[in-house]
C-alpha cells in the first residue's frame, strides 16, 4: 500500500518549510522532526538525530521517511560527521529496528560536484557517474547513498536517493538555471519517490525540466515523476546581470559551481 504517514526530518528548513506546505496535498500526514522549534507547529519532534531513542521514537509507526535533515552547506569535518555521517547511520538503524519500509534521501549535486558539465553536444551527465565529491558535505551525501545501497542490500529497506540540484522558490544564479528544482516540482519528485513500486536503492537526479539541464532525468522519470516547470522564465534577468557562465573560470566549470573552490573548513 502507498505510504500515509511519513516522518519529515528537518523540517523546519527551507526545503522542509516548502515540502510541509506542499506534501499534504499529496494526502500524506506528516510528522515533523528538526534541532530547532519548527514554527507554527507545537506538535513537532524537536530533536538531535545524535538522540538515538529520540530518533527510534520518532520513526516509530511510521509508513516512510523523508530525510532532510542535516548541515545543507560544507562544514567543518567534525561536525558533518556529527550530524550527517552518524545522523544519518542513527535514522537508518531505527528505520531498521522499526520496520520501516523505505526512506527518501536528501542526496546533492555535490555528492557529484567536481562532474564538468556537458558542453555543446556532450551528453547530459548520467547518474552513474563516478562520485566526485566536491566538499566533506558532498563526500557526506556519498556515505548517505551507499548507507542506502547496503541497508537495501542486506535490510530490505529501500531508498530513493534524490542528488537535489537547487530546490528554491526561483533560481537565484545562471548556474542554478541549469540545477533548479521548482518546490512544485520536488514535491511531485517525492511523491513519486514515496510511491513507485520495488525502487530497491534508486538514485536520481532532483530538477525540474530545465532549457538548460545539464544531467540525465531517466531515472526520475521511471519512478513516474513528470516535472512540469522550467528555469528558462527566469534566464534573461539572471544572464543579465551575471553574464553567461564561463567554463574557464574553475567556479563555474563543475556541476557543483563555488562549491569546487571553495577552500576547506578546518574545525574551530
Ligand atoms: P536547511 O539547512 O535549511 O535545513 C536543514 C535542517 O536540518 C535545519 O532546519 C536544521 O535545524 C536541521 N538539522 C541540522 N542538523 C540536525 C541534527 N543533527 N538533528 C536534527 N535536525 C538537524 O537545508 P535545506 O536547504 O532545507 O536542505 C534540506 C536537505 O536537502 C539537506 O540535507 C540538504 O543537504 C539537502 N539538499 C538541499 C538542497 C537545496 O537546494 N535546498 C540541494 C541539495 C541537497
Ligand atoms: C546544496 O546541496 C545545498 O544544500 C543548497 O543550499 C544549495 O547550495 C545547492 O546545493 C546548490 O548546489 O545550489
Amino acid at each position: 500500500p502507498a505510504p500515509r504517514t511519513v516522518l519529515l526530518t528537518g523540517a523546519a528548513g527551507g526545503l522542509g518549510t516548502l515540502m510541509r506546505g506542499l506534501l499534504p496535498d499529496y494526502g500524506y500526514e506528516l510528522r515533523l522532526l528538526d534541532l530547532r522549534p519548527v514554527e507554527g507547529e507545537p506538535d513537532a519532534i524537536v530533536a538531535d538525530l545524535a538522540d538515538r531513542e529520540a530518533v527510534r521514537e520518532a520513526v516509530r509507526g511510521v509508513d516512510a521517511v523523508i530525510h532532510l535533515a542535516g548541515i545543507s552547506l560544507e562544514a567543518s569535518f567534525e561536525k558533518i560527521l556529527a550530524a550527517n555521517i552518524e545522523g544519518t547511520y542513527h535514522l537508518y538503524e531505527a528505520a531498521r529496528e522499526e520496520g520501516v519500509g523505505r526512506i527518501v534521501f536528501a542526496s546533492s549535486n555535490h555528492a557529484v560536484g567536481y562532474t564538468p558539465y556537458p558542453r555543446g553536444d556532450e551528453p547530459l551527465i548520467p547518474v552513474g557517474t563516478p562520485r566526485r565529491p566536491d566538499t566533506f558535505y558532498g563526500l557526506s551525501k556519498c556515505f548517505g547513498e551507499d548507507l542506502a545501497q547496503l541497508y537495501w542490500d542486506k535490510h530490505g529497506l529501500e531508498t530513493v536517493s534524490v542528488r537535489i540540484g537547487s530546490c528554491f522558490p526561483e533560481p537565484t544564479s545562471v548556474r542554478m538555471l541549469s540545477v533548479w528544482m521548482s518546490p512544485a516540482d520536488g514535491a511531485r519528485l517525492f511523491h513519486a519517490a514515496l510511491t513507485a513500486e520495488g525502487v530497491g536503492h534508486t538514485v536520481v537526479h532532483g530538477s525540474s525540466d530545465n532549457t538548460r539541464l545539464w544531467w540525465d532525468l531517466t531515472s526520475a522519470r521511471a519512478l513516474g515523476y513528470e516535472p512540469q516547470d522550467d528555469s528558462e522564465p527566469f534566464a534573461a534577468k539572471l544572464v543579465a546581470e551575471q553574464g553567461e557562465l564561463d567554463p574557464a573560470d574553475p567556479a563555474q566549470a563543475c556541476l557543483g559551481g563555488h562549491f569546487v573552490t571553495d577552500p576547506p573548513i578546518w574545525p574551530h
